[in-house]
């Protein structure tokens, strides 16, 4: 069965771009039911609780049909928010620094323009969803999102940086701004993992 990976750091040690209530609110209650609702949707298949969530989310369309769409929410949702913790670092530095950042300046002249585009993905994301920063099949970075609880992983993409921008995340503390938000959140990048997470794929 699926469990709740590990925080590796305190509920407010994001503070104050990610503050301690929404940290903790999201992580044991919102993490938790979708390891909880996944784990039910798959209570009755045995052999699918031998899968890895990665396994999960790059066949959902082989997925039994009662479950489908409940693997599909939670399974995303779990896999979403195990790479989201790892993400963030009180220790952050201002920007990648090594491979990763001799790419995105290939690609997008400098790290500030690769910023303002990632930015206007999370911010153009309508409802409920996450902007990425992914390779592609031909080892191209790219910037997208999706909707819901989908992960780039079922459209054949590496995901290597994810933003969640789901109201959950920062209602508590910004409200409506969600742009300030995304501001806020350039602060506590762990750029040193999203480096580890390209280098893992290049
Ligand atoms: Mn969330």
């Amino acid at each position: 069965m699926f469990k709740l990976p590990e925080l590796s750091y305190a509920y407010d040690a994001l503070e104050p771009y990610i503050d301690a209530k929404t940290m903790e609110l999201h992580y044991t209650k919102h993490h938790q039911a979708y390891v909880n609702n996944l784990n039910a949707a798959i209570e009755n298949y045995p052999d699918l609780q031998n899968f890895t969530l990665e396994e999960i989310i790059c066949n959902l369309k082989n997925m039994p049909d009662p479950v489908k769409t409940a693997i599909e929410d939670n399974a995303g949702g779990h896999l979403n928010h195990s790479m989201f913790w790892t993400m963030m670092t009180k220790n952050s530095k201002a920007k990648p620094y090594n491979k990763l950042e001799k790419e995105i300046n290939k690609i997008w002249g400098n790290f500030d323009k690769f910023k303002e585009e990632f930015s206007n993905q999370a911010k153009k994301v309508f409802g409920s969803g996450w902007a990425w920063l992914s390779l592609s099949k031909s080892g191209k970075l790219i910037i997208s999102s999706t909707h819901n609880q989908d992960n780039p992983l079922e459209n054949g993409l590496k995901p290597i940086l994810g933003l969640d921008v789901w109201e959950h995340a920062y209602y508590l503390k910004y409200q409506n701004k969600r742009v300030d938000y995304i501001q806020a959140w350039w602060q506590v990048v762990n750029w040193q993992q999203i480096e580890e997470n390209y280098n893992k794929y290049i």
